[in-house]
């Protein structure tokens, strides 16, 4: 990838899309191009595909999904499924047709079944059944890996899958029944502290385990394997440690300076018990995640200060 190829980085306003182009545009990449929602339905075959022909990209990021936390991934099954399968099947299938260098498709850890081996391997993929909460998404992604797959066995387009822990950062969604527990946490506990509330409402018992990664981070592992990586393999993005979902609202309380008390709310799902990757085949190719946790957690709370 030179620092004047054409990039395409679909769903380039999202938290992925724009910790992309950020990196990419800080790493001197000049030729970037991105389309808004209003300008290009991902969701239309016709559009992209005119979206293909006008612009000819020689490299994409593939980071337009439809995402959501543990509720909205269960309350809306039909667009976590269609509407991920639509956007995939739309950009590798135009990849392809107009002659793109390479894609990389950004998959998700919850396409590892709920109960495997931990820290995850990729060689657990289709192993067992998936967790319930996200089984729509998960399909849909594994849908998008198996295209990668395909379209580089019968046709050698150059296509590669990834493969990110749970998310956080600048430009996160904190909307409430929507986000990832993240940045729920850190809008509930800024709120309490601001009102004087006693307490915060932690969904489920508390006791999940999870991997957070900063989007900055994947960011820098999405270049490395745009220029180093070419397998038909999946491969993992991670820091290799998780907590608790409690020991993260203590962390997220410390953080902001909130000293009520967490209450669980066990009527609420816990979803998957443990999700922490392995991630030593990034690591032996050279990439590895840089910001610590709780600086992390530092500066996105300074950005969601400054622009919520
Ligand atoms: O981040 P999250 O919504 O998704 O929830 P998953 C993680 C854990 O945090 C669950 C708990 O045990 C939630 O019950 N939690 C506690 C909360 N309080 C809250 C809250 O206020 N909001 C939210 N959202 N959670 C997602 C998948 O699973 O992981 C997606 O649904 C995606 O498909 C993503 O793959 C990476 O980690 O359980």
């Amino acid at each position: 990838m030179k620092k004047t190829s054409k990039i395409y980085v679909a769903g380039h306003r999202g938290l992925v899309g724009t910790a992309i182009c950020r990196n990419l545009a800080t790493d001197g990449f000049e030729n970037i191009i991105t389309a808004s929602h209003s300008e290009l339905d991902l969701c239309s075959q016709l559009a992209v595909d005119d979206f293909f022909a006008k612009h000819q990209p020689e490299y994409i990021f593939l980071a337009a999904a439809k995402v959501g936390g543990i509720m909205a991934n269960s309350s809306k099954p039909v667009d976590f499924l269609v509407d991920n399968l639509r956007i995939e099947l739309n950009i590798i299938t135009a990849a392809h047709k107009y002659k793109c260098k390479k894609i990389l498709f950004l998959g998700s850890s919850c396409i590892y079944p709920k109960l495997t081996k931990q820290p995850i391997t990729e060689d657990a993929l289709l192993s067992g059944s998936l967790e319930p909460t996200n089984e729509w998404y998960a399909i849909a992604k594994i849908a998008g890996i198996k295209l990668c797959q395909a379209y580089r066995q019968q046709f050698e387009l150059n296509a590669i899958s990834c493969m990110p822990t749970n998310l956080y950062g600048p430009n996160d969604n904190f909307d409430l029944t929507s986000s990832h527990v993240l940045p729920a946490l850190m809008r509930k506990i800024h709120e309490a502290k601001i009102n004087n509330k006693k307490e915060v409402v932690v969904w489920g018992t508390g006791n999940p385990l999870r991997e957070f990664l900063h989007v900055d981070d994947l960011a820098q592992a999405c270049l490395f394997l745009m220029k180093e990586y070419n397998s038909p393999e999946i491969i993992n993005i991670g820091t290799g440690s998780d907590l608790s979902i409690k020991e993260l609202a203590e962390l997220i309380k410390n953080i902001i300076g909130f000293d009520g008390n967490l209450v669980f709310d066990t009527d609420k799902p816990d979803g998957t018990p443990r999700k922490v990757l392995d991630v030593s085949k990034i690591n032996n190719l050279g990439w590895t995640a840089k910001i610590p946790f709780r600086e992390g957690i530092k500066s996105t709370y300074k950005w969601f200060l400054e622009n919520n």
